[in-house]
Order: structure tokens, then sequence, then C-alpha cells
């Protein structure tokens, strides 16, 4: 045979499907879904199949890359890996070690991330680092901790197949998780009821057995009329409650401010359907809720978080196999970069930095000094660039196209006194850098990925990167050690030992274990199997706690000057800020270029045809795009992907953020459309 076949973990989402890479001449030619693999069982969906179709791209950096004037140029390694260093210490040297931030990443390996967070640590003696969940799942992590206890999805995606009424709030799961709707369709077909509540009638609205088209940013309201209702009627399970729950009291307090009335005038879903829901998720045996997005990039996304999470607790629907609370993680490693400590506030595993024995543990097992502030997030560090921030290290992460109000990231980028960024491509973030250092993608690296549900799955390299790029733990290990740490690791699976050694919940990670379906943590020690769902007989943080949902209202809402609602978010074929899909030709095929989904009325009114060119405007800035004519969009409402670089949809977002999480509101902002000439 003149080919190999390599399995590994898909780059893309959260889900974690399996691949199997097709091997010949030192090229990745084909994808294949992995029969055997737990989560996948032989099923892809279309980014999945076509992969490895970026990996060879011609575009891909192949050669560091160093900036004078205006224009880059190449540079050997050891050149680049002596700047990155001298140019990180001397701005340390000068403003102390808290103005160096790093953005570490959720496309990279845990390894990758636990190495890039103990080099700002343990280099700098600061603990600014942070990542895209910032701008995603945040708030999942302020919500559930502070209800259940932990931060992360409660069950299996397999259980969801066994559940007997899946109430989705905020999630296109079709488009943004498709293996995992594969499971909500199983668990319809066993007759479950599925009600979507989604603004938008997506694919799944358009399946579901009820959809409720809410207006943006009303979840809190919908979701306590369905409580009130419940308490009202005596749906709620009383006996679980009592044993396992804290803060009735006061829950039914913050209901008694919400008669199912007054929740259908402020979310615009009639009372009887809100009374219907809340009996089908109470009365079903088991009750799951999925939610994503639609839920989190919100001013209110912590207290639209613990709202569900109330729900669940309301109904005794958490703690056993078919039921629970499943943020969808968006990015393929999303989960590992929070585990992994890339976190301003944490070390890996959740542990403080702010607990002195926690500090003096990681002193110890570090040789190094460490502070106990906690650090910038990433909209904190943006924002301060220029400022407290002078120097920036962003690894795998694209600012200047995925953070809100792009005009005055640009500004932010550009007002830096240095700049290192490490990617596959040229994006619109490496345009700014002092450095540009070409990394490895999926393809080319081993190490490990952590799935939605948090399972570890191993990552094998299959080839070698293009031209003189390396892989992501070996620039770490070269910029480690030229700053004086000792980063002399043989590679990732010993990186992995240190990491089970550090975090009791992931003891019994070992290489070794995760050959065939990976492992979920908590995995305490190495005869332990993993735990596929969570809080059985007892919630993470000894009771659950009933917390009470602050409602805020979306920031900015239309008016007479921007009288539409603008939404942003995704589709199938396309994945973020496009520097892989836009360079996958089968998925480029699919989409070419930017639209807006416009509804069929507006459409008339605004006198635009499909594909004709729009104006949308918004108070931060406009972008030009093309009509795209929708029944998904209610009349006054358009729908903007953020994957078009030529059509940003990050120019028009509002930056306003969740106060306790910081997540920016993505889904909603005041915008006004009109015909380009
Ligand atoms: N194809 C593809 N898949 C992806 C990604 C991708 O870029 N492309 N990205 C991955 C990542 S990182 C993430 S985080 C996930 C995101 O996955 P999703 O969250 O499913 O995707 P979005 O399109 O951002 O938003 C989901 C839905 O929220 C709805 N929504 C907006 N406002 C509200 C509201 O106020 N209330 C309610 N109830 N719903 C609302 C929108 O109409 C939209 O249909 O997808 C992951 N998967
Ligand atoms: N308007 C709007 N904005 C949003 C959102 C929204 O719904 N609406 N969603 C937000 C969400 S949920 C998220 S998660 C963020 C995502 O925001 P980002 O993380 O900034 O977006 P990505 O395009 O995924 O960026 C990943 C980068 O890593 C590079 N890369 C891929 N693999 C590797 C690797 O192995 N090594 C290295 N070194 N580089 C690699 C890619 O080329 C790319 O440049 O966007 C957020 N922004
Ligand atoms: S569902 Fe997600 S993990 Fe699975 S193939 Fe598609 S993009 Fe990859
Ligand atoms: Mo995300």
């Amino acid at each position: 045979m003149d080919h190999k076949l390599i399995r590994t973990t898909c780059p893309y989402c959260g889900t974690g499907c399996g691949l199997i890479l097709k091997v010949r001449d030192d090229r990745v030619v084909e994808t294949y879904p992995d029969r055997e693999h737990p989560v996948s069982r032989g099923h892809l969906c279309v980014k999945g199949w076509v992969a490895h179709e970026f990996v060879h791209h011609p575009d891909r950096l192949t050669a560091p890359l160093v900036k004078e004037g205006d224009e880059f140029h190449e540079i050997s390694w050891e050149g680049a890996i002596a700047l990155a260093a001298e140019k990180m210490r001397e701005i340390a040297g000068r403003y102390g070690g808290d103005a160096i931030g790093g953005l570490s990443s959720a496309k990279c390996t845990n390894e990758e991330n636990y190495l890039f967070q103990k080099l700002i640590r343990a280099g700098f003696k600061a603990n600014n680092v942070d990542h895209c969940a910032r701008l995603c799942h945040a708030p999942t992590t302020v919500g559930m901790v502070q209800t259940l206890g932990s931060g992360a999805m409660t069950n299996s995606i397999a259980d969801l197949a066994g559940s007997d009424c899946i109430f989705i709030i905020g999630s296109n799961a079709a488009e943004s998780h498709p293996i995992i709707m594969g499971e909500i369709y199983k668990a319809q077909d066993r007759g479950a009821r599925i009600i979507v509540v989604d603004p938008r009638r997506t694919a799944v609205a358009e399946n579901a057995d009820i959809h409720l088209a809410i207006k943006p940013g009303k979840d809190i309201p919908l979701v306590a009329g369905m409580m009130r209702h419940m308490v009202d009627e005596g749906l709620h399970d009383a006996e679980f409650i009592e044993k396992r729950v804290e803060g009735f009291e006061e829950l039914k307090d913050f209901l008694a401010l919400w008669p199912v009335e007054k929740a259908a005038g402020e979310c615009g879903i009639d009372a009887e359907v809100i009374r219907n829901v809340a009996e089908l998720y109470a009365k079903a045996g088991e009750s799951a809720i999925v939610y994503c997005m639609g839920i989190t990039q919100h001013a209110c996304g912590s207290a639209n978080v613990i709202s569900l999470c109330d729900l669940a607790m309301l109904c005794g629907h958490v703690g056993t196999e078919h039921s629970g609370v499943y943020p969808l993680r968006g990015q393929n490693n999303v989960q590992g970069a929070c585990d992994m400590g890339a976190l301003p506030n944490v070390y890996h595993g959740y542990q403080n930095v702010a607990d002195p024995e926690v500090r003096d543990k990681f002193q110890k097992a570090w040789k190094a000094d460490l502070d106990d502030r906690p650090g910038l997030t990433v909209t904190e560090m943006i924002g301060k660039a220029g400022k407290e921030i002078r120097a920036l290290y962003i690894m795998a992460e694209n600012p200047a196209m995925s953070d809100p109000d792009v005009t005055h990231v640009l500004e932010s980028l550009e007002s830096l006194d240095f700049l290192i960024v490490q990617d596959i491509f040229m994006t619109e973030t490496a345009k700014f850098a002092d450095l540009v250092l070409p990394a490895s993608s999926f393809a080319e690296k081993t190490g490990t990925f952590t799935n939605t549900e948090r399972r570890f799955q191993l990552v094998r390299k299959a080839v070698e990167p293009p031209g003189n790029a390396k892989d992501d733990f070996s620039i770490l290990c070269l910029i480690g050690n030229a700053l004086g740490l000792d980063f002399s690791y043989a590679g990732p699976e010993e990186v992995m030992e240190e990491i089970a050694d550090l975090a009791p919940a992931y003891g019994g990670i070992r290489y070794g274990r995760m050959e065939r379906a990976g492992l979920q943590w908590p995995c305490p020690d190495e005869e332990h199997p993993g735990t596929p769902f969570l809080h059985e007989g007892r919630f993470t943080r000894g009771k659950g706690l009933f917390v009470v949902p602050e409602y805020t209202p979306p920031m900015e809402l239309p008016d007479n000057e921007f009288p539409f609602y603008l939404g942003t978010g995704r589709m199938f074929a396309h994945y973020h800020t496009g520097t892989m899909t836009r360079r996958s030709p089968f998925l480029h095929r699919e989409y070419e270029k930017a639209y807006a989904e416009v509804n069929p009325a507006d459409a008339e009114r605004l006198g635009v045809d499909e594909g004709d060119a729009i104006r949308i405007t918004t108070r931060r800035g406009s972008i030009v795009t093309s009509v795209f004519i929708s029944g998904k969009v209610s009349p006054g409402t358009v729908f903007v992907p953020f994957h078009f670089t030529e059509a940003r949809a990050n120019m028009l977002t509002n930056p306003v953020l969740d106060p306790q999480a910081k997540t920016p509101e993505f889904k909603v902002c005041a915008a006004r459309v009109t015909k380009e000439p």
C-alpha cells in the first residue's frame, strides 16, 4: 500500500468527531469518518469530511516573518525566537510583567495551552492570559459554577438520544453542531418532544415540535414564566428540591414578579404556549436543556445561564443519564483551553490564582514566583492595549475579525509596542504583527483536545508542517527556554504527566489510556474509568443553589434612526473568521461571498432582490454585503454571519459586556439597512 491511515480528532467544533486521515507522499489526500468513534460513530458533518483541504493550501505560512517599516521579511527561527524573548523581556523590565498579555487558543491542544499559560505566568509573574471562551461560553462557567458547582456540560452527547423532552434554546445545532443534532433527532424518532426557542426559524426550529420565535434577549422572562407556571401548578419536583437544592424561597419571591401573562408580554410568546412548554418539560420522564450562543452572547448572558440551571433543578431534571444541562461548547478544544488554565483567574483544573495554598503548590512545582492577582480578560487586554498592555502574544486567535467593534480593535493592535502572532495563515490580525510565527495545523501535531462532553482525545500527527513552519508545542518550548524557564520537555506526553500530577480532576489522564475512546474527566486516578455524567446524588457544589437571575434587556434596541434588530452568528459551511473553511475548495463553493439574511417583506420595502448590495450601518460602523432573502428571519430583523473579511460583522456589533463574564453582546444591536446604488 502506498498510503497510511491516521486516526485523529476533528479540528473544527467541540463535538470532537473521530477522523481518519489518508496520507500519501506526506500529504493528507482524504478524510474519512471513524466508525468506532464513541461520539461520531461513522458520521461527520460537511466540514469534517473535508477537514484536510486547508492543510496543504499554498497560503500556509512557511517561515518566521519580521516587520520592517510596512513590509514583512523572512528571518531565521533563531532570530525570531531571540527577538520574541528579548522584546518581551525588555517591555516587562520597563513596565512590569503585567504589561505583557497572552491570548491562548481553543484551536490548540491541551498541552500547548498548558505551556502557554505557564509561559505567561511563570515568565512574567502576571496572569494576563485568556482566550476566545471569553467571547463564547464564559457566562456558562459563571452561571453553572454558582448554581451546580461545575461549569461543564453535565452529561454526554449520546445521552441525548434517550431523553424524553429536549428544550433547545439559543442553539442552531443543525448548522453549528450537526452530529449532536443527529442524537436529538434520534430522541425525536423515539417520541421525545423537541421545543426550540430562537428568534430565527432555523433548521432546528423547522423540525421541532414547537418553535417559540422569541424576541432577542428576552429569554429570562420566558423561562421565569415557565417556572412560575410550574410552581403555581405544583409541577416542580418538591422532593428533589427539599433534598438537594437551597434557595427555593428566594426563587419563589423572584417568580412572584413574573406572572405568566407578564412574561408573555415581555418576550412576545403567547401565555398559553408558555404554559404548554412548561408542562411538556416538567412532566416528561427525563428532560434535557441544550443551549449555545443565543443564551451566552448577551449583556445578561450569565443570568440567562443561571435561569436555565434553575429550571433544570426546579424539575429535578439533572443528575441522571438522559436529563441535564448541555452548553454546546464551540471550538474543538475550548473545553480544554479552559480546563488547562488559559484563563486570567485560575490555573488548570480551575485552581484559583488567589488561593495561597494553590499558589504555593505551583510556585514549588514550576520553580517560579507567581502573582496572586487575577489578570485581564481578552476584552480588557484589547481595551488596554497601548496603555497598561504594551506587548501581546497571540497564539491562534483572530481578534481583528472576532472581537466586537473591530474598528477599535485595530486601533488597539496598532498601538502596541510589540505584537507576536502565531498562526497557520496571514490573518487580519497577523497583518498588524511585528513578528509572525508560522505554526502547524492539527494534522501536523501530537497532543489532545477535550470535547464538549469533557472527553480528552488524542490528536495524532499525520504529516510534516509545510516549509519551515513548526508545531505550536515546539515554538512554546523554544520561547520558554529563551526566557530562562525550564521548558525542556521530551514531548506533549511528558506535559500531560505534569498536568495530571498538578490537578486532581485529571490525575488519571494518561496517553496510553486514550487510544480508543479517550477519557472523560473527572478522572482522578489511573484506575478511574472517567465520568459520563455529573451531579448524580450530589452536586459538585454540595447542594445545588437556586440563584435569582438578574434580567436586563438588550443594551441597544431598534429606534427611529436604527430601526432593525441586527443579529450575528454562523452557517454550516463556514467556520468563524473563515481562515480555514474559506480555503477549502469544497466549502468555498457552498458559500463564496458575504451575505445578510433579510425577510421577504423587508426586501420588498427596501426595493432589493436576491444578491443585491445593501449597506448595514450601526453606531459603530457600516458594511456593504449582499441580500439573501430568507423567511428564517422575522420582519425588522437582519442576520449577518461573521465569517467574511470583506463584510466584517464585527464592524457593527456593540462592545457592551456581561458584567460578570465580560462576554460581548454579539447577538443584539440596532441597525439601519439601505439599498446600495
Ligand atoms: N459551521 C460552524 N459550526 C460551528 C462554528 C462555526 O463558526 N461554523 N463555531 C463553533 C463555535 S466556537 C460555537 S460557540 C458554536 C455556536 O453555535 P450556535 O450558538 O448554535 O451558533 P450561532 O449562530 O452563533 O447562534 C445560535 C442561535 O442563537 C439564536 N439567537 C440569537 N439571539 C437569541 C436570543 O436572544 N435568544 C435565543 N433563544 N436565541 C437567540 C440565533 O438566531 C442563532 O440561530 O458553533 C460551533 N460550530
Ligand atoms: N459577531 C460575532 N463575533 C463573534 C461571534 C459571534 O457569534 N458573532 N462568536 C464568538 C465566538 S463564540 C468565538 S469562539 C470567537 C472565535 O474567534 P477566534 O478564535 O479569533 O476565531 P478563529 O477563526 O477560530 O481563529 C482561530 C485562528 O487560529 C488559526 N489556527 C487554526 N489552527 C491552528 C493551529 O493549530 N495553530 C495555530 N498557531 N493557529 C491555528 C486559524 O488560522 C485562525 O486564525 O469568535 C467570536 N466572535
Ligand atoms: S460536527 Fe464538529 S467535530 Fe464533527 S465533523 Fe463537524 S465540525 Fe468536525
Ligand atoms: Mo465559540
